[in-house]
Order: structure tokens, then sequence, then C-alpha cells
């Protein structure tokens, strides 16, 4: 299975993702053609909707202290769901999806998560520190949220103008 990311302006992202029912062979080859995508592109969080699969599932692998990524810590969560949020925690945050921007984000500083895995078992985690912060950006992606949608009005601005030379010298380099 190929799968290509998809980047903003692409109206794909703002679909809502649907509940994932049936835990087949099909939904672990979408799972497991996501993981090199994020690799190969330095990723630490990714959505289904990414990859123009409009399902709710994300994987993560947040690096650890060494800034390691080992496969043993990859997550993979189908339909996540918060339960439980506290506290404010800011982080600058980017996207696969946004190449090349980065921009301060405000999030819940930590979140309760209830999702299954990719054989339908159920699970709950409480997550603080990178790992929340990465939960909340992949979840807004299931409802077709970006993260420069949390911007304030000028810095979407800012954003959208830097965002179109960026696009412009790509294809005029
Ligand atoms: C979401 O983001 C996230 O612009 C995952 O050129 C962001 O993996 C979770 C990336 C912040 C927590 C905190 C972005 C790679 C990767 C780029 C990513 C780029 C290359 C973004
Ligand atoms: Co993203």
């Amino acid at each position: 299975m190929k799968l290509n990311i998809v980047e903003y302006p692409d109206k794909r992202l703002r679909q809502i993702s649907k509940e994932v029912k049936i835990f087949d062979a099909k939904l672990h080859e979408i799972l497991d053609a996501m993981y090199p995508i994020m690799m190969n592109t330095n990723g630490i969080g990714l959505a289904a909707i990414q990859v123009a699969q409009a399902i709710r599932v994300l994987i993560l692998n947040i690096p650890d202290e060494d800034g390691e990524q080992p496969k043993d810590n990859l997550m993979e969560m189908i339909n996540p769901v918060i339960t439980y949020k506290d506290g404010d925690t800011i982080y600058q945050e980017g996207c696969l999806s946004v190449p090349k921007f980065y921009e301060d984000v405000k999030r819940f500083e930590s979140v309760h998560v209830n999702y299954q895995d990719r054989d339908g078992n159920t699970h709950t985690i409480e997550a603080d520190g990178l790992l929340s912060i990465a939960i909340q950006h992949e979840i807004d992606h299931l409802e077709g949220i970006l993260f420069i949608d949390k911007l304030s009005y000028a810095r979407r601005k800012k954003f959208e103008k830097e965002y179109k030379r960026m696009l412009k010298e790509r294809k005029n380099p």
C-alpha cells in the first residue's frame, strides 16, 4: 500500500474521520504503511487523515530522553476519546501536513484518553508532557482541525503569507 502525506491547504484535511468498527487486515495495512511515512519524514505523530484515510486512527512515537524513537515506543490509537483534561501548557508545534512552519499553541497540560488498539482491545492512558500535546494535536486532525486554526488572527495571517511564499518557492525553485 502506497500512501502520501496530504498537505495544507488540501481540503481533505478538513474531513471528519469516521469511527473504526472493523479491526481487520485492511486496518493493519494502513497502520503498517503509516509508520515508515512518519519515521522517514521525522515525525512524532501522524493521523490517518494526513495520508487521506478518513478513519479515527493515529500513531505516535515520542522521542525518549536521548532523542531516540525505537519502534517499541510506537503507540497506535484507534477511536481515541479524551475523558479528562486539566491545566494549560504552551508548546511550539509543527505538523507534517503544514511543512516548515512552527508556532506556539496552547493545549491542556494533562489528559486521560480511552482508545482501542489494532485488535480492538480498549485501553486508558494518563498523559502529560509532549505525549499529552501530541495526542491532542492528532485528535484534532480527526475533527478536521489543524494547529494553525488555533493561532491568533495576526499569527494566522503571518502564517498564510509565509506559507504561500514557501509553496511558490517550492514550485519555482
Ligand atoms: C504533531 O508533528 C506534534 O514542518 C506531530 O518540516 C507537534 O511530527 C505533536 C514535522 C508538536 C507534538 C508537538 C514538521 C517534520 C513533524 C515539519 C510532527 C517538517 C518536518 C511534525
Ligand atoms: Co499534524
